[in-house]
């Protein structure tokens, strides 16, 4: 299988702002596909609502766009009933982190074999950039002018505290690292969730004072380093995999 036969390529072009980092997860999803030769017919794909919910449409695949912060159970529903499925989700951080928490905290603990590929540009992009909970303290956004004066949700610190864990924190400069982080993730009997550093230039960098999408793909290049082997939680500016399997 061709990482294009992945693709619907006539919805293409998207609807995703020119330089957006969604496409580029998109791709590393469909290479890393490619690579694992894993038939169409055995994936199915889930997104929430948001600017990365529309992945779920340009998937040449089975798949589900639900409502905003429902992709987990919609997800969770269709491996219970389908289990020889792979069951991708794809969506942005303000879908599974926000509006869907309860779920994300839910069906990590129950440990549901699900493959949730996080798309964190740490803002409600689509809707104009209004505050997640992924946002920094301090970020400024279209409901946080002066700063936010909260400290971001700790999604590692969430999924590892569940015995048996997959998390891993990719970014969309590192796009080896992050396949490494995909493959392994689609490979794993459990709730798997990849966390992967996004921007958004459009409704959140330019209040950052980024004024391109260059621009802020290289803040994600010098502010995040590979850890190959952690030996304890990931730092705040580590990538890395954190899994146990007892
Ligand atoms: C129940 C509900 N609440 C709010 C909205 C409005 N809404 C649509 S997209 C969106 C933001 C999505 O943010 P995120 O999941 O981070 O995706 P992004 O656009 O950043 O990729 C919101 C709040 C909605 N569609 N449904
Ligand atoms: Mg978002």
């Amino acid at each position: 299988m061709h990482y294009k036969d992945y693709i619907k390529w006539e919805r293409m072009p998207s609807t995703w702002c020119a330089g957006c980092s969604i496409g580029i997860v998109f791709k590393q999803l469909t290479f890393t596909l490619e690579k694992m030769g894993v038939p169409r017919k055995n994936l199915v794909v889930v997104s929430g609502i948001g600017c990365s919910g529309r992945a779920a449409g340009y998937f040449n695949l089975d798949s589900v766009h639900a409502t905003h912060g429902r992709a987990l159970p919609v997800a969770e529903g269709i491996k219970r009933g389908n289990p020889e499925l792979k069951v991708l989700v794809f969506s942005g951080d303000g879908d599974l982190a926000g509006i869907g928490g309860n779920h994300l905290i839910h069906s990590a603990r129950r440990d549901i074999d699900l493959t949730v590929i996080c798309i964190d540009n740490e803002i409600y992009g689509m809707t104009g950039g209004q505050m997640a909970p992924t946002s920094q303290r301090g970020a400024k956004t279209l409901t946080s002018l002066k700063g936010s004066d909260y400290y971001p949700i700790n999604l590692q610190g969430l999924i590892t505290s569940n015995t048996r864990h997959f998390y891993a924190r990719g970014s969309t400069f590192r796009i080896n690292h992050l396949q490494k982080c995909i493959q392994q993730a689609i490979e794993w009997k459990g709730f798997a969730f990849v966390d992967t550093i996004s921007y958004c230039i459009e409704n959140h960098g330019r209040r950052l004072g980024f004024k391109s999408p260059f621009e802020m793909m290289d803040k994600i290049r010098t502010g995040y380093r590979i850890n190959p082997d952690p030996d304890g939680p990931l730092k705040p500016d580590e990538l890395g995999i954190m899994k146990n399997e007892d």
